[in-house]
């Protein structure tokens, strides 16, 4: 059943990847359990494929699209509804970047945490970012960046909020594919997280900590 939503993924077969975890739900699979072992390989697969040029733009875009319908699918598995909010995040994709599966997926987990979270989507510049702390006053700001090209953009980004004097005000996370703790020390973010599931463990025990 897993391997078949591996395949779906690979292949952007919309409807069968939504019918795939639909029914692994329904035989007592784990929502982390289908995204681990199924969901987030085949992403990678498309990746490893589309680096050695085996597929294309088009073929990583539609299988972008059964990730998504996937991962919506899990959405209220990964997001329990009814805790009392214990912060509030700010979440977006840098300037630039168009990647959002990732993001998405620390949005959704963040929920599960407890979060209270607001989505700015994808190429959010830095102003856009400083806005919403304005506005929303949340707890943490997550940045997500997914290529070598934005990733500077992260830098920029923090250095914006320096720069009008919002960076105190937030606690700033970063991630993606491409960050890592030495690169997220070098650009003054307080946390960095390799997946959605670490990123939600410690959010949760930073605010424990403050
Ligand atoms: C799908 C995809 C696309 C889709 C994106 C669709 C979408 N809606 O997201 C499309 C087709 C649009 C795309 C476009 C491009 N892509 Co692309 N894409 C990918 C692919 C195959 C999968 C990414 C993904 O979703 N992974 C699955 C998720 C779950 O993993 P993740 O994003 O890493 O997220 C996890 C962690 O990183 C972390 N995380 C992520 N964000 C955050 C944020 C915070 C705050 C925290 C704490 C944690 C965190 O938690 C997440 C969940 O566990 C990757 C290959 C790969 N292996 O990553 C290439 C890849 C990222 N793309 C690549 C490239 C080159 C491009 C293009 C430049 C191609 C082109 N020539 O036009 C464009 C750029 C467009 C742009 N301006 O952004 C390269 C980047 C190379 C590099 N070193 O920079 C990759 C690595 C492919 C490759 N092997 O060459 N792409």
């Amino acid at each position: 059943m897993l391997n078949s939503i591996y395949d779906n993924v690979i292949k952007g077969d919309l409807e069968s990847v939504k019918e795939g975890v639909t029914q692994a739900l329904a035989a007592g699979h784990g929502s982390s359990d289908i995204l681990n072992t199924a969901m987030i390989p085949a992403m990678q697969e498309v990746g490893r494929r589309f680096e050695n040029e085996e597929c294309y733009i088009p073929e990583m875009l539609i299988s972008a699209r059964a990730m998504h319908g996937g991962l919506e699918v899990l959405r209220p598995h990964l997001a329990k509804a009814d805790v009392e909010p214990v912060g509030k995040v700010v979440l977006g994709t840098v300037k630039g970047d168009l990647h959002d599966i990732g993001k998405n997926l620390v949005g959704m987990l963040l929920e599960g945490a407890g979060f209270d979270v607001v989505d700015l989507g994808v190429n959010v510049s830095p102003e856009k970012f400083i806005e919403a702390i304005r506005q929303h006053k949340p707890d943490f700001v997550g940045l997500s960046a997914l290529l070598t090209t934005t990733i500077p953009a992260m830098q920029a980004t923090i250095d914006a909020f320096k720069d009008v004097g919002v960076r105190d005000q937030t606690i700033v996370m970063v991630g993606g594919a491409p960050v890592n703790q030495a690169f997220a020390d070098k650009i003054g973010a307080d946390i960095y997280a390799p997946n959605a599931a670490s990123a939600a463990k410690k959010a949760r025990a930073m605010l424990k900590r403050i």
